[in-house]
């Protein structure tokens, strides 16, 4: 049998398209494979997999490799907590939100940044439509980040600020863009990439109800090397397998006191002698932020 190594880049209803030296193969998957699904996806996109052709343009999944990160949602419960795998072996997450229009919500991205963090990603928050920025005013959530140790990338696809930064940041790497609809996730990757020739939305007043122009998930492959997966956005980044217990840890600027508060565990919501609320007294753990947390602690994603 003659093996191929390619990547997934689309699935449609049993239908896997691989990519190889450039071409797409339209692939099924062996029978043993299947039955491993219910565990998890077996194959999703972002998969490396061995395959080999039956016929001229279609082939069959072999043998999957093993996943180096995922990207992956679990169904609210009661359902059976089967992970949905979003994309595989992603290399980081790009949370784009827009400076203005829709509004820059902390508590919005927040939900993002903890899924990543959930994820073990690392995060590059990307704040598109720098145009808008009109005062100080404008800066101050996007600071707050940077102060965190976020790492922060302003963009504009009017003007081309950022761009090239922004291009350098995808390069050679597996990457996931995703965040609410109408920040100009797809506007930035044509700005990149004009050839992708990606459909863009005009902002319309339901853009914050989630509606969305961009509606699968799959793998863009503009340069060699280079992958993005173009998502459409919270819908699917919406995560439900974050045990409360743990979501302090996914606020990086509250690990160091973590060790401190009196009562271990603490949920740093009503204990006395709680080092996060002192810290947050003190100005040392954003206000804004520890309000992120209270709110996903009481009310989950
Ligand atoms: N002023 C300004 N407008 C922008 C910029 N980038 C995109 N837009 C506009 O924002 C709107 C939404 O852009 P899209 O690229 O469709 O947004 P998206 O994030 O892909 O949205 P979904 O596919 O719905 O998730 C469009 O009207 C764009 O023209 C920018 O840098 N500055
Ligand atoms: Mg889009
Ligand atoms: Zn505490």
């Amino acid at each position: 049998m003659d093996l191929r190594e390619g990547i997934v880049i689309r699935t449609h209803g049993g239908h896997y398209y691989v990519q190889s030296d450039g071409q797409v193969t339209d692939c099924t998957i062996r029978g043993r494979l299947k039955k491993e699904r219910a565990k998890a996806d077996v194959v999703a996109i972002g998969d490396r997999v061995y395959w080999s052709e039956t016929e001229e343009g279609f082939g069959v999944i072999e043998e999957v490799q093993p996943r180096k990160s995922v990207l992956a949602r679990t169904p609210p419960p009661p359902r059976a907590a089967i992970a949905q795998v979003i994309v595989a072996n992603p290399d980081q997450v790009l949370i784009v939100f827009a400076a203005r229009n829709p509004p820059l919500n902390p508590l919005m991205l927040d939900r993002y940044l903890v899924a990543t963090e959930g994820a073990e990603l690392p995060a590059v928050i990307v704040i598109n439509k720098a145009d808008l920025i009109e005062d100080d005013e404008d800066l101050e959530v996007p600071r707050m980040y940077t102060g965190i140790g976020y790492n922060v990338l302003f963009t504009s696809t009017v003007t081309g600020y950022g761009i090239e930064e922004l291009r350098a940041l995808l390069r050679d790497k597996l990457s996931v863009l995703t965040g609410p609809s109408g920040v100009g996730k797809s506007s930035l990757l044509n700005a990149l990439w004009p050839d992708l020739d990606l459909r863009v939305g005009e902002i319309s007043e339901v853009h914050d109800r989630g509606r969305h122009t961009t509606a699968v998930a799959r793998l863009l492959n503009p340069e060699e090397n280079t992958f993005v997966a173009d998502t459409p956005g919270m819908r699917q980044f919406r995560f439900w397998d974050i045990d409360p217990e743990q979501l302090d840890y996914f606020f990086p600027e509250m690990r160091p006191f973590l060790g401190d508060c009196r009562f271990q565990p603490c949920t740093h919501m009503h204990e006395p002698d709680c080092a996060v609320q002192a810290a947050v007294e003190r100005g040392e753990i954003p206000e804004l932020r520890y309000e992120s947390y209270r709110r996903m602690f009481e009310y989950g994603f």
